[in-house]
């Protein structure tokens, strides 16, 4: 008997609904896009949001289009949340992670708590627009209720309510320990703890459909809670086929790291800004967020007309480590010129700018691939875990440039692929629900032969990526 699963996935620069086709035999797992829409930053008066009601727009016609299914799942990038009031209604637009309204909290809340105590308690990384920061810069007088993008959705879709516990693990305000609200954290920040809803568990039935949601979309399926973060899911879905591997899921944002049974909460951990997050079946996603393809999509933005593919060609014979930079300066955050930013940091760090987009693109890559080397070396080094081989998964896994020069600089194989691996992953976890599939170890190796995936093995000169290194950390 044939299984068919949604998977809703909401990236920071698109969106997919995609029907997933698995047998009992588990011979084989198609994938199909039902439906593909661009997702991005908008700007009105002076803020960044998200178009959270297009999204869900969106959504319903991809479901539309993918006919009926066992159940659904939704994940999204982590973070960023609604606020609803006591009668479920949104209190505003979900704001967008790269808006600059917490500008300057993350530095005030580790004078007033303690750097130290904060990590101690949540095990994340400092990102400005960590949700605990957001939050503290919101008007939380009339909210009950904050969700996290993928919890919103699917409160939409069903009426419940709750908080995935993956994603939660992004927020800044739960207990890396018992996976569970850090309540006296929440209190001594001063938040309403009423606002955080019950926790769920990826695996975990939500709801069905409510019944205006199936009418318009033409049937009706449980939704369930999966790895809603989106890099839950890409994780669970790396095609490992044992313990000693990194990871990098490369799209957007490169998530770059390695995969734990517990958290590391170490003085060096934390100076390293490396993150705990909560994984499937009680695993710690240990890693550090690297800026990514953001650098390349801002470029092509910057360059109206341009096409990736010819690009990607003309920078694959561009002179080698002319000009990088360090990808994570916190100038390169925001939207705007992003060519005009690089320039301004070839030149900080004495490097001539790059002439042409050709040019520009293999600064981005050799920049990106540092920064992939960088944080593999130090997930080894800070975790003590063994890696034979660097994991690349994502959109970026297309960019076949781009994995090269990742492999060369880890001085580690690369396995490219699979690029929806956040989709495997939100369908794996239902198919698991739904009595399929067993364990983690059987989730990835359903993913290795479901996919074709190249490698590249490391090559080129060793001490050119140290002297470029040297430019910028
Ligand atoms: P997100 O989930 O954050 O929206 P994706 O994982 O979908 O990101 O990756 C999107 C990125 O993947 C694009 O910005 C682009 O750089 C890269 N990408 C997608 N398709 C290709 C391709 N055919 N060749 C090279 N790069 C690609
Ligand atoms: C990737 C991602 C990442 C977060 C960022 C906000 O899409 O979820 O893991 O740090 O978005």
């Amino acid at each position: 008997m044939s299984r068919r699963f949604a998977a809703v996935d909401l990236g920071a620069s698109s969106g997919r609904v995609m029907l997933a086709e698995l047998t009992d035999g588990l011979e084989g797992m198609k994938l199909t896009e039902a439906h593909r829409f661009p997702n991005g930053p908008v700007r009105v008066a002076g803020r960044l949001y998200w178009d959270v009601l297009g999204l869900y727009r969106e959504i319903l016609t991809g479901l539309r289009a993918a006919g009926p299914v066992s159940s659904i799942g939704v994940d999204s990038w982590a973070v960023d949340y609604g606020l609803l009031d006591e009668t479920g209604a949104l209190l505003g637009n979900p704001v967008h992670y790269r808006d600059d309204r917490t500008r300057g909290v993350a530095e005030r809340v580790a004078g007033e708590v303690g750097a130290e105590a904060l990590y101690d308690v949540s095990g994340l990384q400092v990102l400005p627009f960590n949700t605990i920061y957001q939050l503290l810069t919101d008007r939380l007088d009339q909210a009950a209720t904050m969700l996290l993008i993928p919890d919103l959705l699917g409160y939409w879709l069903t009426g419940e309510l709750g908080a995935e516990v993956t994603n939660a693990s992004t927020t800044g305000l739960l207990d890396v320990r018992s996976r569970q609200w850090a309540s006296p954290l929440i209190e001594r920040l001063g938040l309403p703890s009423g606002i955080f809803p019950p926790l769920r568990q990826p695996g975990e039935a939500i709801g069905g459909l409510r019944r205006e949601v199936a009418a318009e979309i033409g049937w009706s399926a449980p939704v369930r809670a999966v790895g809603s973060h989106d890099t839950a899911s890409a994780v669970a879905a790396v095609p490992a086929t044992g313990p000693a591997f990194a990871y990098i899921s490369c799209g957007t944002w490169s998530l770059a790291g390695v995969e734990l049974p517990g958290p590391v909460l170490t003085p060096e951990s934390r100076a390293a800004n490396f993150t705990n997050e909560a994984g499937i079946d009680g695993t710690v996603r240990y890693l550090r967020n690297v800026m990514g393809l953001w650098l390349l999509q801002e470029c092509l933005r910057a360059w109206p007309g341009s096409d990736l593919g010819d690009l990607l060609k003309a920078a694959a014979g561009e002179r080698p480590f002319a000009a990088v930079v360090n990808p994570d300066e916190p100038v390169f955050l925001p939207p705007g010129d992003m060519p005009a930013r690089i320039a301004g940091e070839c030149r900080r760090t004495g490097q001539r700018p790059p002439a042409t987009p050709a040019a520009y693109v293999r600064c981005v890559l050799e920049s990106l691939a540092l920064g992939h080397r960088l944080a593999v070396r130090q997930a080894m080094e800070l975790s003590g875990r063994d890696v034979e081989v660097v994991h690349l998964v994502g959109g970026g896994s297309r960019n076949e440039l781009l994995c090269r020069l990742t492999a060369d600089a880890c001085g580690l194989p690369v396995v490219a692929g699979p690029a929806e691996a956040t989709t495997f992953g939100n369908v794996l976890v239902q198919a698991r629900a739904a009595g399929l599939v067993s364990d983690l170890a059987e989730m990835r190796s359903l993913v290795a032969a479901a996919e074709p995936l190249r490698r590249y093995e490391p090559s080129g000169d060793v001490g050119a990526w140290d002297e470029a290194a040297s430019r910028v950390f």
